[in-house]
């Protein structure tokens, strides 16, 4: 993210906030990102916490192919498959075990407030019958509209619903180009503008046929054939189908990296998507959402053992929240529609930490301060009904009662408590010169993260200016870099 595009953005949300309001039905392109959203962002960046899904055919191959079992949904290319071989895989598909109301209910119960799945990954298939396509669940066994069920029950769950889809496309004769290993795939005759138009057919089914959806998640946009203004078309037609609707960075091709935020201003999209990994700082001004998975790959391999630990993830979840951002967690549910033991178990652990110190994480802001804390993290609500609220994470129990906070200062403070499930545990203070400590108990309440509630009541916590920012400001001043 560029210095100069960060300040531009913040001129324009301190002009748009004072200027116009209301619903304004023309879309404005021309928007920074995240900017004169007409409040479609609320509910967005209050969840904080989604479920990622990768279901597909390659779900069936379980990551294995040949000698190797290091695939995973982009086996296909990875193992290069040939289309012919690859399609077979469809009349097979057959997911017995498919429970969206399940899949809900352990995404609820994980804390989660929406949920995205692949409508259709880079390899083609189509999860939903499409009027545009065979390549879809009405040639596989089973025949049943999964992403139906699932938006169906994703309402009953009162959870949003947003449907991820490639850009990208390894089936359709039109998409071009053609891999490189695909030497026996003749690009004769293959006209992109015609798949364009079958995307946008698709897209318009996802959005017409199962009734507002919540979330538009593009992906594989980074080939030379898709251009900013296929994107902007692309965006405009999903606002025109679904005018609340949130769509995200990659239906453009401004996105830089893996670090996924816009190269500049002038991209569509209404959140950044950085991809398994986390910004290093708060972005001010900038709506993002870091997607990741639980083990190494995000379709299911089965021989995949590199887990990350519950606490792990939530340590995950409370970073990107204490940054201003949203987690979308993966899971990569196995061909016959049972999630992975190893993801259900960590969803629940999750979700028991959630069912605690939720609070702490749905609806707040960004930490006030600039850095982490060598202990944890902190997450903000300015505006609770008490008054506004700061949050300590504290990841590393001290092994000193005493756990010292940079720059923070008692004004305004009016309780100090630790969360639990128990009734809140009091917490003692001091003023410092550089800041203040709390005094902590001598056990830790939760073995993977604690949160301590500081309540300052009308006020707004005051901090101490940063050292290292006055620092960096008065080497400035005389010049040197
Ligand atoms: O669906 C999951 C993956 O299959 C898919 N995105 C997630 C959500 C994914 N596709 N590719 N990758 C992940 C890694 C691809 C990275 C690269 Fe690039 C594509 C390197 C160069 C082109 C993206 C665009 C990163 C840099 C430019």
């Amino acid at each position: 993210m560029q210095a100069h595009w960060l300040v531009a953005g913040l001129l324009a949300m301190t002009a748009c906030q004072s200027g116009v309001t209301g619903h304004d039905s023309s879309i404005d392109l021309n928007a920074p990102s995240g900017l004169k959203d007409e409040g479609r962002m609320d509910w967005w960046r209050d969840a904080r916490f989604g479920l990622f899904i990768h279901w597909g055919l390659y779900s069936r191959l379980e990551g294995e192919y040949g000698e190797r079992n290091d695939h995973a949904e982009w086996i296909r290319t990875t193992a290069q498959i040939p289309l012919e071989e690859y399609s077979q895989l469809q009349a097979g598909f057959d997911p017995v075990h498919y429970d969206a109301e399940e899949w809900c209910r352990v995404a609820k119960e994980a804390g989660m407030k929406y949920v995205v799945i692949t409508t259709k990954h880079h390899d083609g298939f189509c999860l939903w019958p499409s009027a545009q396509t065979d390549f879809d669940v009405e040639g596989t066994a089973s025949r049943r509209d999964l992403l139906g069920e699932l938006a169906r029950a994703a309402r009953k769950y009162d959870l949003k619903i947003g449907w991820y889809h490639s850009i990208m496309d390894w089936h359709h004769p039109d998409y071009l180009p053609r891999r490189g290993w695909e030497v026996n795939r003749s690009a004769e005759g293959a006209d992109f503008d015609r798949y364009v138009e079958y995307l946008r057919a698709q897209v318009t089914e996802l959005l017409t046929d199962y009734g507002p959806i919540d979330i538009m998640w593009f992906d594989g946009e980074w080939e030379s054939t898709w251009n900013s203004e296929y994107g902007r078309d692309l965006y405009r037609m999903c606002r025109k189908l679904n005018p609340g609707i949130i769509i995200n960075n990659r239906v453009d091709n401004g996105r830089a990296g893996m670090a996924g935020l816009d190269k500049g201003p002038g991209y569509v999209g209404d959140f950044g998507t950085p991809e398994q990994e986390v910004p290093a700082g708060g972005l001010l001004g900038v709506d993002w959402e870091t997607c990741m998975t639980m083990n190494r790959y995000w379709g299911w391999n089965r021989a995949d053992t590199e887990w990350k630990s519950s606490a792990q993830l939530i340590h995950t979840l409370v970073d990107v929240a204490s940054k201003g951002g949203n987690f979308l967690l993966n899971v990569g549910p196995k061909p016959d529609g049972d999630f992975p033991e190893q993801a259900a178990e960590r969803l629940k652990d999750i979700g028991d930490w959630m069912e605690v110190f939720g609070a702490s994480i749905y609806g707040t802001e960004a930490s006030p301060f600039d850095a982490a804390f060598p202990w944890g993290r902190a997450t903000l609500q300015p505006n609770a009904k008490e008054g506004a609220i700061l949050y300590l994470h504290v990841f590393d129990w001290p092994r000193t009662p005493q756990l010292f906070v940079p720059r923070l200062t008692e004004s305004g403070l009016v309780r100090a408590e630790l969360m639990g499930a128990d009734s809140p545990y009091p917490i003692g203070w001091q003023n410092l010169e550089d800041g203040m400590q709390f005094f902590l108990p001598k056990l830790k309440p939760h073995p993977d993260a604690n949160v301590i509630r500081l309540d300052f009541g009308g006020a707004q916590p005051i901090l101490l200016p940063d050292p290292e920012a006055e620092a960096e400001v008065d080497s400035e001043e005389v010049g040197v870099d």
